[in-house]
């Protein structure tokens, strides 16, 4: 017979069970603007002037300002006006919008999307695909058609890959001296964030940001200012068109999309455009050989394969596609961040 008394950690298990709400909740507050007001303001506010200003019930807002507080994402301090609520330091750098770490965008992509796909993860599990289709109404079959279904969610998209950058883009483009590489090519670089950090670590390098027509209108408006010289653009889609020929070319999370041999089409096709002496810099979260963690790239793996056609792999994955594409001299680099550093040369 089984008692409860004989289960070791039942807290590890209700921790897991509530792991989404903690994600919602932190994601409500941002969307609904909390951390923007109480970083304007200046000053801790009410339950009351808060949801006033912002429109909400005070009941629920109330309660989402506790949960918050139980998070410490917020803290309160208790007056004669009564309780009031100011952010905390890592909400101020990294929840609201106007902040250079902000993680607004990543948030708004996980909380109106990814949220929505993994709805359907025991469908996605059984059929071994991504679910558009449950979760949108539309076809799968072209995946950045699907990713890219509206202006909006191209957007989302772009802003919340750029978020991520503003976190870990200096340690994957300081993980190897790419300072050689003068000519570089930043395929799939979308919003363009990844290319800005670089060009300000290598001042001497150049980086073309080969993506979508698309893709590249919107960055070219919205994401690059004009001044950034040493940032061109390059309209393709690197599956059917043609590659232009650079000394280094970044695939910062493009290969996690794609399956092995889409990887190894792709790999072939850039090796062949690569300058002898040239390289790749593969930009992903790794797992470890035996894949029993990180447990957050365990997850973005998951991730994979809900909303892609593609998984996250191991070094040695990754080395092999590079093998298998014509690269050589493979090394690995762990940044001890989210992403980390595979380089290749031909
Ligand atoms: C992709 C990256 C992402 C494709 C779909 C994606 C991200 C979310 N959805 O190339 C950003 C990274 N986050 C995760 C969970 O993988």
């Amino acid at each position: 017979m089984c008692s409860t008394e004989d289960l070791d950690y039942p807290q590890i298990i209700l921790q897991y069970s509530s792991g989404f709400l903690v994600s919602k909740v932190m994601f409500t507050a941002c969307e609904l603007g909390v951390f923007d007001l109480l970083l304007e303001s200046g000053e801790p506010l009410s339950s009351d002037a808060i949801a006033a200003r912002l429109g909400t019930s005070t009941t629920g807002m109330e309660r989402l300002l506790d949960a918050c507080v139980g998070l410490k994402l917020l803290a309160v301090e208790l007056t004669q006006e009564g309780v009031l609520y100011r952010n905390t330091e890592i909400s101020n750098i990294y929840l609201t919008k106007s902040s250079p770490k902000s993680q607004y965008h990543i948030m708004m992509y996980y909380s109106n999307t990814v949220y929505l796909c993994w709805h359907y993860l025991a469908d996605a599990v059984r059929e071994g695909r991504n679910q558009y289709e449950r979760a949108f109404g539309i076809s799968s079959k072209d995946l950045f058609g699907a990713m890219y279904r509206s202006e909006e969610e191209m957007l989302k998209f772009m802003a919340g890959q750029n978020s991520v950058w503003s976190i870990c883009g200096r340690d994957v483009l300081a993980a190897f001296d790419l300072s050689a590489f003068r000519q570089i090519c930043d395929l799939g670089g979308g919003g363009g964030a990844l290319a800005r950090e670089c060009v300000s670590l290598y001042p001497n390098s150049t980086v073309t940001i080969y993506d979508l027509p698309k893709v590249v209108q919107v960055a070219k408006e919205q994401f690059i200012p004009p001044e950034e010289r040493r940032i061109t653009f390059h309209e393709g889609d690197f599956f059917n068109d043609s590659i232009p020929e650079a000394e280094l070319y970044i695939l910062s999370k493009i290969l996690h999309d794609w399956d092995d041999d889409k990887c190894r089409q792709l790999l072939a096709k850039v090796h062949k455009a690569c300058k002898p002496g040239g390289g790749v810099l593969l930009v992903e979260s790794l797992l470890n050989e035996d894949k029993s963690g990180p447990l957050e790239t365990q997850l973005y793996s998951m991730n994979m394969l809900v909303q892609t056609e593609g998984k996250e792999r191991t070094a040695a994955a990754y080395s092999k596609l590079l093998e298998a594409g014509g690269f050589g001299e493979v090394q690995v680099k762990r940044t001890g961040k989210l992403y980390d550093a595979v380089l290749g040369r031909k």
